[in-house]
């Protein structure tokens, strides 16, 4: 059902893939994707299709294991071993406009070899770890739209040089509709040469698609390796990163797999671990993605602190799975647009369908995290909600039930916005996914709620303007311990959309307002703190704990004695649960 328009670029690769078929006029439904593959299609068959596999890694202390080195021979030039580099001050002008474009300084990153070596950062364990070496075959999936070439380049090249060939079916690369010219003919003709092997596939977009559809074109177009590799277009890898993958997807079918991400500086292209080291990837009730410490229960899970650790949710860029039970687990929702909430709505299908997702110590790599500016645009949203809202909101309406309440109570204002159909997603689950999203809760993800406890009815929500007057109480985009003042009602929510909840949280997004007794504060809110907030509708007053009301002059917002009359201590929220 899934044709490809094949095109032979002078013997390199049979594979090239140019344009999705939709544009030649065959009728492609991307959601038919599980049969077209081969995925199964009930749960049942699902745990029959588990394959059991003899030993995986061993470790051998003393015996250093089956570690290849780079390809690349040690190198000298500059940023190598990601020592960082620094701006030549008469670049700067060049600097300010690569920023603004790529959200990385390409002035330096065209400097550095695309073949450099990063520094090896593993913890000192990792090289007594013996891989099997029968490991399946990995096609890596690189998904990009505009780009800067030498960013995306040194990907392809760091893929390369650090994994052993024979494990490295092909690089799929997936071009979201591209329109500079670097990622023209160029690139075309760049990924012909030999020391490629023919192993790369470009597979270019008849339309953006966002990146999560482009990843399930890339996965579909992925057929020579058994697992799937995902990673983003501007990355590069430690030493050995791929088999510590690929063991545990052999040892467990089901087994879904990140490597540690490692920041890769956006100015200086230096290399380091994230400050808090090893962390579980979790969410707060509004999405944001968290890193939170191990907690113990898993921690003694395992032996060796090299050993994997469970994870209930995924950055998002970087994993590796079975390309079957990517499938098996219905990919990603194709209703899903352009950026943002799938990394949500695969952990919670690998877990909730019967998978496991797990951090892989010994396999690091370096994600440049963007600064200053993206290379592609978010598409206006017809129905007056964003689109990574959207996206949102048909994760919760999916997968999290009763608990997406909590998500609703921290985005009340996306109640009962419009998030397009999710019939088949729901009906998917159904059939094929064993456990509820409380299972979830309480036997994976049950140190989430200790650091982002659930969150109380909304008592008052939206903007909270002085009764008769036409100022509104504004967090002035002062993050925490700035001081809360009253700013003109704007209507646009942002920084004047407050929610006053029966826990007597008084909060904007994650921040809680407190007082010192006189002035109002922000802070982050601190799990379980008795804030003491409460409004009564009858006398329109904010009060907090000890008689105290929320009082304002014409800019300052402060708490004084509550007073019956007192118009100062008088407010209306805009919109009253
Ligand atoms: C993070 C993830 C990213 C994705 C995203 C949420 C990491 C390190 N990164 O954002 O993988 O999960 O959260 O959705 O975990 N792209 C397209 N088409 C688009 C937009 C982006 O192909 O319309 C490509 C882009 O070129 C890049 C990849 O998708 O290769 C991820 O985008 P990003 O790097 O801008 O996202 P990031 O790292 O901020
Ligand atoms: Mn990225």
């Amino acid at each position: 059902h899934i044709k490809k328009k094949e095109q032979n670029y002078g013997g390199i690769s049979k594979n090239i893939v140019i344009g999705l078929p939709k544009v030649e006029g065959i009728e492609v439904d991307l959601n038919s994707k599980r049969k077209d593959i081969g995925g199964k299609k009930d749960t049942k068959e699902i745990v029959e299709d588990t394959l059991t596999f003899e030993a995986g890694a061993v470790f051998k202390p003393g015996i250093v294991g089956n570690f290849e080195p780079p390809k690349s021979e040690r190198r000298t030039g500059l940023g190598e071993g990601a020592i960082p580099v620094q701006l030549n001050p008469a670049d700067e002008n060049k600097y300010v406009k690569a920023k603004r474009e790529f959200g990385f300084n390409m002035v330096i990153s065209d400097q550095i070899s695309l073949d450099r070596t990063v520094k090896d950062i593993r913890d000192p364990e990792c090289k007594y770890w013996h891989y099997p070496t029968d490991l399946p075959t990995a096609s890596v999936v690189l998904v990009f739209i505009n780009e800067g070439w030498s960013t995306l380049m040194r990907t392809v090249h760091s893929v390369f040089n650090t994994s052993p060939s024979h494990l490295l079916a092909e690089i799929v690369m997936v071009d979201d509709f591209s329109d500079k010219d670097h990622l023209k003919s160029k690139l075309e003709e760049y990924i012909k040469q030999d020391r490629f092997e023919g192993k790369i596939k470009l597979v270019r977009n008849a339309k953006r698609e966002g990146l999560i559809r482009a990843r399930t074109i890339g996965a579909i177009n992925a057929e020579r390796g058994e697992v799937v590799v995902f990673l983003d277009a501007h990355c590069e890898c430690s030493p050995n990163w791929l088999p510590p993958l690929l063991s545990r997807i052999k040892q467990n079918r089901k087994a879904v797999v990140c490597p540690l991400v490692d920041a890769v500086d956006a100015d200086n292209f230096g290399y380091a671990p994230q400050a808090d080291g090893m962390a579980r990837g979790v969410f707060n009730w509004d999405f944001f993605y968290k890193r939170i410490p191990i907690p113990p229960k898993e921690a003694n899970r395992r032996e060796r602190n090299s050993e994997p650790y469970r994870s209930p949710v995924m950055a998002g860029g970087l994993f590796a799975l079975s390309r079957s039970f990517f499938f098996d687990i219905g990919g990603y929702d194709n209703g899903l647009d352009i950026w943002g909430g799938e990394q949500y709505e695969i952990s919670f299908k690998i877990w909730m369908c019967g998978g496991i997702l797990e951090f892989v110590p010994c396999s690091r790599v370096g994600h440049i995290y963007r600064r200053g500016g993206i290379p592609y645009s978010y598409p206006q949203s017809d129905d007056g909600i964003s689109i990574v809202n959207k996206n949102y909101l048909r994760v919760a309406e999916v997968w999290m039930d009763e608990y997406k309440e909590y998500f609703y109570r921290m985005k009340p204002e996306l109640r009962g916005k419009p998030y397009g159909d999710i019939t088949e997603q729901v009906q998917f689950r159904q059939e094929h996914c064993p456990h509820d999203f409380k299972w979830f809760m309480d036997e994976v993800a049950y140190d989430i709620t200790e650091r982002f406890p659930l969150i109380s009815k909304n008592i008052g929500w939206g903007e909270v303007r002085g009764v008769g007057s036409s100022k509104c109480v504004d967090s002035m985009g002062r993050s925490p311990s700035g001081k809360v003042a009253l700013y003109g009602c704007h209507g646009y929510g942002g920084s004047q959309l407050l929610r006053l909840n029966e826990g007597g949280e008084f909060r904007v997004n994650e921040e809680c307002l407190y007082t010192d007794g006189s002035t109002v504060k922000l802070e982050r809110c601190v799990p379980r703190k008795q804030y003491g907030w409460n409004f009564n509708e009858n006398d329109s007053k904010i009060t907090v704990q000890d008689g105290m009301c929320l009082d304002r002059t014409e800019t300052e917002l402060f708490v004084s004695p509550c007073l019956p009359d007192k118009d100062t201590q008088k407010w209306q929220f805009n919109e009253l649960s």
